[in-house]
């Protein structure tokens, strides 16, 4: 644990920060998708608040091993540099970010197993982008920038997917949030 405190940390540059909930979130998913949503649902988690400075890290643990295309979250690495200077909400930003190709045609693609969707390589404004799936094993931590676009992708295997997951927020990144999450 004080481990993970001082990554955080460091990774936000020194300033401290709180949980944005009071308690971890559980990411489960059912095996072969039975019965759970299977719709992708690309967003941010908060809004562009036109501040160049790291607005919070997400952390995601595993509880039981999660491997390739077993419902791990899928996220699209770099895209937190995108629309920086902008003050947006995953909705807005997600308008202008269907007018590129890369964001056009992953926000159109189907979930499926196999899915070309984890080749997706792009660059947009010149930031490279490349789109990751979570995996991990018990006790694994991935880290991520707040501002990072992901989703739920079904869990094609045998085996319920589960997951934890908190965001940490500096105190006056959540008071600006507090009304706008998911905007
Ligand atoms: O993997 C999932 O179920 C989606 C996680 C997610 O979107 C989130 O934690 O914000």
């Amino acid at each position: 644990m004080p481990d993970l405190h001082k990554a955080t940390l460091q990774l936000m540059n020194g300033s401290s920060v709180q949980p944005m909930f009071a308690k971890n979130h559980l990411l489960f998913s059912l095996p072969r998708g039975v019965g759970s949503n299977n719709d992708l649902d690309w967003h941010m988690d908060i809004p562009l608040l036109g501040d160049t400075s790291i607005p919070g890290i997400q952390l995601f643990t595993f509880i039981d091993s999660v491997g390739p295309r077993e419902g791990g979250t899928v996220a699209v690495a770099g895209s937190h540099r995108l629309g920086k200077s902008q003050q947006a909400n995953s909705k807005e930003f997600r308008i202008q970010l269907e007018r590129t190709e890369f964001f056009g045609q992953l926000f159109s693609s189907e979930p499926s197993e196999p899915s070309h969707i984890f080749d997706a390589e792009g660059t947009v404004d010149g930031i490279e982008l490349k789109v990751i799936e979570m995996c991990g094993e018990p006790g694994d931590v991935i880290f991520m920038d707040v501002r990072l676009w992901h989703t739920r992708f079904p869990n094609f295997s045998e085996r319920s997917r589960m997951m934890l997951t908190q965001r940490f927020l500096p105190e006056h990144v959540r008071r600006q949030v507090k009304n706008r999450y998911y905007g």
